[in-house]
């Protein structure tokens, strides 16, 4: 019986044309193909229950023990043996101890006014405390950090807090040439020269290097999401090379769980796209190799609004004018003709279904250009005067972190600080200065330097409403030391003064206060937002305090949040319409013939129907 994929007309064969290269010496002995490398492997390496093992690694517990990370009344981390009992995130925790009641529930740490650091406290309450993440972020520090060292020729990007992506290609290029020697001579007798292929591939042995995603679906099973073990002996020089990168990953994954007691996941294949798509076929402990032959069957039946990007209006929009659901169905839709649907960008769509990403893995440097604390007030703020106590908790995340980040990076630098205060549902409102160059960061520093922006932000109004406050450090860039040491580097320029970096004073420094009263990013800072108001309810939507991690993931996430809540009104819309969004009401049988028409929004927002 043929399979889907061999069943298939040509048409989708094609496809997925770009799956087999000929791979050649040139390509083999070129070092700068980037994200056309046919050789390219990258890997996505997801911590396993995350903040929840940070925790049982914290207390030195054994890993088979339940534990969940608990946040107020809600939980946001639920460790595996947690999940045995049918425990999920969506739980309250007096429900999650009801079905485990041998449950070990750690609140998250949080500062406290007139604390320094964090800490577990007995008396936690959200109008008194603030979520610290600190412990999270030095030890998902630690993660990169041996990802960085056990591949000095790859490229790490750190994704989220508990997520990298790897680029493998260098360090598997090295290892293919030293196991391979003879793939570094052309032979002389070689038609093509250097642009001849390579020899056949040696035989590939995957036993122990991870779940190896099958080409076809299993006959036995009915066909669409259980795949069998078999592993066709098709393979390619790209296999070997995946299969190199896989000896690497499971490597590097022992030594982080051996020395500091973390399990991961990863995903191991030709681009982020895949690799991240890879990543959770299992899970928790465990690493998944896609190879390039077995990603049409693995994308084909996929539903394209689960692919990240591909879902909210997006999704919706393409749903609705092909009438179609999964990746395979929008195979046969033509590039010209989704471009000329949905603009030139469409490209990547068309490309993404077809298992193509050329972006590249790149170290953030914006990962330390900015700090950001931040709380959702539970009760607003009404006297100004109350302000002090929580910039004074702020104060404390960001003296902690920046000292923090200092330990590695001495010199490490804030260019200003702005303070962002949102006034019930009103847009987000912010104050910035340079800040004050000082041997020591305290908190009462920081907190000093905040209060005045506080000030100028509440001016003389005798009774206010702030609902969130957040405070942060922009343009953090390690200052230039030429010969000096460290000493003698603050003290030369000591209390009150702007440190010379780099560039003459006048082209960085900022005014000393600037007001920018719109949701966009302060200007000449690269603080993001953290709340978007709707321009349909206009509500403000707001990150809750856990999902404010590093700053460069801001942006990311209330993407995320933006989808989520334009789908919710594009539910209610179709609620209100007697449409449901799963079932498409065929075109012949609408009863009140008006069909309301969807103006797509967020990322959708890039693809403008003509
Ligand atoms: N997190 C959160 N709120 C969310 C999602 C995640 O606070 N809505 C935090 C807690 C998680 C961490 O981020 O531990 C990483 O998120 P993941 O989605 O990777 O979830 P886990 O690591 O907890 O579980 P998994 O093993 O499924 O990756
Ligand atoms: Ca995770």
């Amino acid at each position: 019986m043929n399979s889907p994929w061999k069943g298939k007309a040509k048409a989708t064969n094609q496809a997925y044309d770009d799956l087999r290269p000929t791979i050649t010496y040139r390509h083999l002995l070129s070092n700068n193909l980037g994200v056309r490398d046919p050789l390219r492997v990258v890997a996505l390496c997801d911590s396993d229950a995350f903040y929840a093992a940070c925790e049982r690694v914290r207390l030195g517990l054994d890993p088979s023990v339940p534990i969940v990370v608990q946040q107020w009344e809600s939980l946001i981390a639920i460790s595996y043996p947690a999940r045995k009992f049918g425990i999920s995130r969506m739980d309250k925790i007096k429900d999650a101890k009801k079905k485990c009641p041998d449950l070990l529930a750690v609140h998250v740490a949080t500062y406290k006014e007139g604390e320094k650091e964090p800490g577990y406290w007995d008396d936690v309450d959200t109008r008194t405390h603030k979520v610290s993440l600190d412990l999270y972020r030095r030890e998902s520090n630690k993660i990169i950090s041996m990802f960085k060292e056990s591949l000095p020729t790859g490229e790490i990007e750190k994704a989220s807090i508990d997520e990298a992506f790897i680029d493998f290609t260098r360090p598997v290029r090295e290892k293919l040439l030293e196991r391979y020697p003879y793939l570094a001579q052309v032979p002389a007798d070689a038609p093509d020269g250097t642009d001849s292929p390579l020899p056949p591939p040696p035989p590939i042995n995957w036993d122990g290097l991870g779940s190896v995603v099958p080409v076809s679906p299993s006959e036995e099973t009915d066909g669409t999401s259980e795949l069998s073990d078999e592993v066709d002996d098709n393979t390619t020089w790209h296999d070997v090379a995946l299969s190199i990168a896989a000896e690497l990953m499971k490597k590097i994954r022992e030594d982080i769980h051996s020395k500091l007691g973390y399990t991961t996941s990863a995903g191991i294949a030709r681009n982020k796209f895949i690799a991240k798509l890879s990543a959770s076929y299992k899970k928790p402990n465990s690493q998944t190799i896609l190879r390039n032959d077995a990603i049409p069957n693995y994308l084909r039946p996929l539903a394209f609004q689960k692919i990240r990007f591909l879902g909210g209006k997006l999704g919706d929009a393409l749903a609705k004018e092909y009438d179609v659901s999964t990746v395979g169905d929008l195979l046969t839709v033509s590039l010209e003709e989704i471009q000329s649907k949905f603009g030139e960008n469409a490209l990547w769509v068309y490309e993404i279904l077809r298992g193509i990403d050329h972006n590249e893995v790149k170290e953030k440097s914006a990962l330390f250009k900015s700090m950001l604390a931040s709380k959702n007030l539970p009760t607003p703020i009404t006297q100004s005067s109350d302000g002090h106590q929580w910039i004074r908790v702020l104060a404390a995340e960001l003296a902690l972190r920046l000292n923090d980040a200092r330990e590695s990076m001495p010199t490490l630098w804030p260019k200003a600080i702005v303070l962002h205060a949102r006034k019930g549902y009103e847009t987000s409102r912010s104050k910035q200065a340079t800040f004050p160059f000082v041997r020591n960061v305290t908190v009462d520093v920081i907190a000093t330097a905040a209060d005045k922006l506080w000030k100028e932000l509440t001016g003389d109004a005798k009774t206010i409403n702030v609902t969130s406050v957040q405070l942060a450090f922009t343009g953090l860039e390690k200052a230039e030391m030429g010969q000096k040491s460290i000493e003698g580097f603050f003290k030369t320029r000591d209390i009150q003064q702007s440190p010379s970096l780099k560039r003459p004073r006048e082209e960085y420094e900022l005014p000393a206060s600037v007001e920018d009263t719109s949701l966009a990013p302060p200007k000449s800072s690269n603080v993001e937002a953290v709340s978007f108001q709707c321009s349909r309810c206009h509500k403000v939507i707001s990150l809750r305090e856990e999902q404010v991690t590093d700053a460069s993931e801001v942006a990311q996430r209330l993407a995320t949040l933006r989808l989520e809540h334009d789908d919710f009104h594009f539910a209610r819309d179709l609620a209100h319409s007697n449409e449901s969004p799963l079932v498409p009401v065929p075109r012949s049988s609408s009863s009140r013939g008006v069909r309301r028409k969807v103006e797509p929004k967020g990322i959708a927002k890039f693809f403008t129907k003509k």
